[in-house]
């Protein structure tokens, strides 16, 4: 029994004094980088809500550090319209309307804008502009997010298309209902 709480108090002693190393400053940081590294690449396939037609896919990856580039391929717009295109807080499509998805995704609490906004939700991502055949597409790449970083990490959030545009007005754009919706999720491949 002694030998038992001897051995115990050593692990508590080894628990401890690992937890404060871990608490330290600079390996937290790093931590955080590792994580940040530890994910180069996001997916959101994007389904069209009731009675719209909007799908496609989404790919997002670390481009640079700090920095994530999308592209996406959306098709089943209005022709030759600009769509608001968001990441919304909750990666939840299950409501038909798409308003299970929440919010703008807006961690720091910004003002809505659009993308020559400094100030502007993370998940602000502008418009989306469709062709006469009702493609777009939209490659963008942005310094204000991580796939799963420290900094506004957007993995398990939701991808919102709108049928209108995007104006940059308060509070969210008056982009109108949402035609499309996707789950941002973690994506095959590297580099
Ligand atoms: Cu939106």
């Amino acid at each position: 029994m002694k030998y038992l709480t001897g051995a115990l108090t050593v692990a508590a002693l080894f628990l401890v004094a690992s937890w404060g190393i871990a608490l330290a400053g600079d390996d937290h940081s790093k931590e955080a980088e590792k994580r940040d590294d530890s994910l180069k690449r996001a997916v959101a396939v994007i389904h069209p809500t009731k009675d719209n037609s909007a799908r496609g896919v989404v790919h997002f990856h670390r481009s640079a550090p700090g920095q994530v580039t999308l592209s996406a391929h959306i098709e089943g717009l209005e022709p030759e319209q600009k769509h608001g295109f968001h990441i919304h807080e909750y990666g939840d499509c299950s409501a038909e309307d798409g308003t299970s998805a929440g919010d703008h995704y807006n961690p720091e609490g910004h003002p809505h804008g659009l993308q020559e906004e400094d100030e502007r939700h993370a998940g602000d991502l502008g418009n989306i502009v469709a062709d006469e055949q009702g493609k777009g597409t939209l490659i963008l790449t942005v310094d204000n997010i991580s796939i799963a970083g420290e900094s506004n990490p957007i993995i398990g959030r939701g991808l919102i298309v709108h049928r209108d545009p995007d104006d940059g007005s308060q509070p969210v754009g008056d982009a109108g209902p949402r035609i499309g919706c996707g789950v941002i999720g973690v994506a095959s491949g590297e580099g």
